[in-house]
């Protein structure tokens, strides 16, 4: 079938022209940043490139994304290839292939990519892809929509020439059929900390979704989100990492921000506009994500005591911060300075 490309498809292409163009001049970009001066106290940006994503997963997507950053990269191509790491791990089972499925056994992904301009894409409840993120990413470069869902996200998938694949690895459906056994639906507070007071158990694989910001050399700001959602979820159930704005939101005049954990309650607040609203009120990263988890927490107390969700931020300055309901959430920012940064992040119950 020959497609004949939509008119924000043409657009895109030029746009890419343009950034083939730009890549190429990459090396000089970073030089050029190199001599541009701190921000000051007229709020120069730095354009000090810096990438920072969810959990400790986030280190190794954090990598992949540095090794297009430090080369004078654009954050958009940089937030892609760092998500599609985790994605790619079988051992993870929160994220793309390997992920633990629905209540009925199927593995359904949702994933989101947004870039400084407003441009955004993104894919929910999609199967049998193994890479959601890229898929978003087509959405927004090659359709004139924003989210496509279920069938339609599969079947565009596949026009795009992306490879159907079962997502379901033998290691995650011994842990569904373990899970029938009781077939009760509890979401666990997601915390890399074991043992951090609570009697929750925490451990190092207990995280979920890959949130990622990233600003590179030119100054501009990208983020993605990419997950297979809530284990054993009700068939259909999408969570708040393809919802734009709630799971991703970046705005290249304020900043970013991006989410993990029970994405019902993010959804609820529309948490990661909040975030960059509230930065853009003037909040710092930090103080922004805290606000927008009190929002949480105070609108339903019961409820939050017992879940998992942080929000993780970076402003245009490439500043960073986070906060989250429980100890235990972690994130890795990688920059010029250190490329294995593993940061603690504070919560509302603990320290
Ligand atoms: C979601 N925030 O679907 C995502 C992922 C998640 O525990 O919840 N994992 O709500």
């Amino acid at each position: 079938m020959i497609r004949r490309p939509v008119p924000s498809e043409e657009k895109s292409m030029s746009d890419r022209r343009q950034f083939l163009k730009t890549a190429a001049l990459g090396a000089s970009a970073v030089a050029l940043a190199a001599r541009i001066k701190p921000a000051g106290a007229a709020g120069t940006a730095t354009r000090i490139a810096r990438v920072t994503s969810t959990w400790d997963f986030g280190v190794a997507a954090n990598h992949a994304a540095w090794s297009i950053l430090k080369d004078g990269g654009h954050s958009l191509d940089a937030v892609e290839a760092g998500a599609r790491v985790p994605e790619a791990d079988l051992k993870n089972h929160s994220v793309g292939k390997g992920g633990y499925p629905d209540r009925d056994g199927h593995v359904t992904l949702d994933a989101s990519i947004m870039d400084w301009q407003g441009n955004c894409g993104a894919v929910a409840a999609m199967e049998y892809i193994a890479h959601p993120i890229s898929v978003a990413r087509r959405v927004m470069e090659r359709t004139p929509h924003v989210l496509l869902a279920g069938d339609g996200a599969l079947q565009f998938a596949l026009e795009q020439g992306f490879e159907k694949e079962n997502l379901l690895t033998p290691e995650a459906e011994k842990a569904w059929h373990e899970w029938l056994k009781t077939a009760h639906y509890q979401p666990v507070i997601n915390s890399e900390v074991r043992d951090y007071g609570k009697g929750v158990p925490g451990g190092k694989d207990n995280h979920d979704t890959i949130g990622m910001l990233a600003i590179d050399a030119h100054g501009h700001l990208a983020g993605a989100c990419t997950t297979s959602g809530m284990a054993w979820k009700l068939r259909g159930r999408v969570g708040d990492s393809p919802i734009i704005g709630a799971g991703l939101y970046v705005d290249g005049e304020i900043g970013g921000a991006t989410s993990t954990g029970v994405g019902e309650e993010v959804i609820r607040n529309a948490g990661s506009f909040l975030v960059v609203e509230l930065m853009r009120q003037g909040r710092s990263p930090t103080e922004a994500c805290k606000e927008a988890v009190l929002r949480i927490v105070n609108k339903k107390p019961k409820t939050a005591k017992d879940i998992q969700v942080a929000f993780l931020a970076m402003n245009k300055d490439g500043e960073v911060g986070a906060w989250a309901i429980q100890p235990g959430f972690q994130y890795a920012v990688c920059d010029a300075k250190d490329q294995n940064a593993l940061l603690p992040s504070k919560s509302v119950y603990g320290a």
